[in-house]
């Protein structure tokens, strides 16, 4: 499992020539499409859970404590998430965190016998965990957002390690920048959080406000009831 530190920036113009100035390889480019899942009643976003499909492989990107309240610029501008990449984890966490949620509803009903049947209820569909429509219509998922990115990525070698840096355009119309460093388990996520400060100096963004990611100009544009939902949650 890994930590994914990230800070998205605005994607102008400008920003392919700045990174060449400051010596970034680019290492490619692609096209890829994500379908992005939740139960209706966005259980697995309201706890900033973020499941997806690209071209076929399943991720989920699970919200990461600082240790108490982002303290200064650099953490308030970076996110971080644990990314979960394999398919039977991927499976189990989510039904746990939809069982978790379920257990607590049914709590707060205080009725006990509708628990014991609800637990009975999905007991049943662990029998089939690499069935991929199965698992989905069993744990009531459905796809809420859907869209294609074309990504040109550069890589940037520093003493401190590499930093990769995507950028990307949504077939929505929408373009935005990300510096990005992979902390393997274990690893120094602080240090990343420098490394991806640094760069973002170096390519004069030190100063800029938290950029939005494509999802939510996504479902700001598409899915404004959900968007309004995890705003209010502070999920976006
Ligand atoms: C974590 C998250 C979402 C999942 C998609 O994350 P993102 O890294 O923006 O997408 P993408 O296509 O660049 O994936 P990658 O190739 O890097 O794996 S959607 C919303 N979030 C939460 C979130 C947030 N609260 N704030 C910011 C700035 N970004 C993401």
């Amino acid at each position: 499992m890994t930590v994914e530190v990230e800070r998205k920036f605005v994607c102008d113009a400008e920003v392919t020539r700045k990174l060449l100035d400051i010596g970034a390889e680019c290492i490619g480019q692609r096209q890829f499409r994500d379908q992005y899942f939740d139960t209706p009643d966005f259980i697995l976003t309201l706890k900033d859970f973020w499941l997806r499909c690209r071209e076929g492989t399943w991720e989920l990107k699970c919200p990461t404590v600082w240790g108490s309240e982002p303290v200064n610029e650099t953490e308030t501008l970076c996110t971080r998430y644990k990314e979960i990449t394999s398919f039977p984890l991927v499976q189990s966490e989510v039904r746990r965190i939809i069982r978790a949620h379920t257990a607590e509803g049914s709590e707060s009903n205080s009725s006990q016998r509708e628990q014991i049947d609800k637990v009975g209820e999905n007991e049943g569909t662990d029998s089939c965990p690499t069935d991929d429509k199965k698992w989905l219509i069993d744990l009531n998922l459905v796809c809420f957002a859907e869209y294609k990115t074309v990504r040109c990525s550069y890589k940037l070698e520093r003493e401190e390690g590499a930093v990769r840096v995507d950028l990307d355009k949504a077939d929505f119309d929408y373009c935005v920048g990300e510096i990005e460093v992979l902390v393997p388990e274990g690893g120094d996520v602080n240090s990343a959080l420098q490394r991806v400060t640094k760069i973002a100096a170096e390519l004069g963004l030190s100063s800029e406000k938290k950029v939005k990611g494509k999802m939510d100009v996504y479902l700001q544009r598409y899915r404004p009831d959900q968007y309004a939902t995890l705003v209010s949650a502070h999920i976006l």
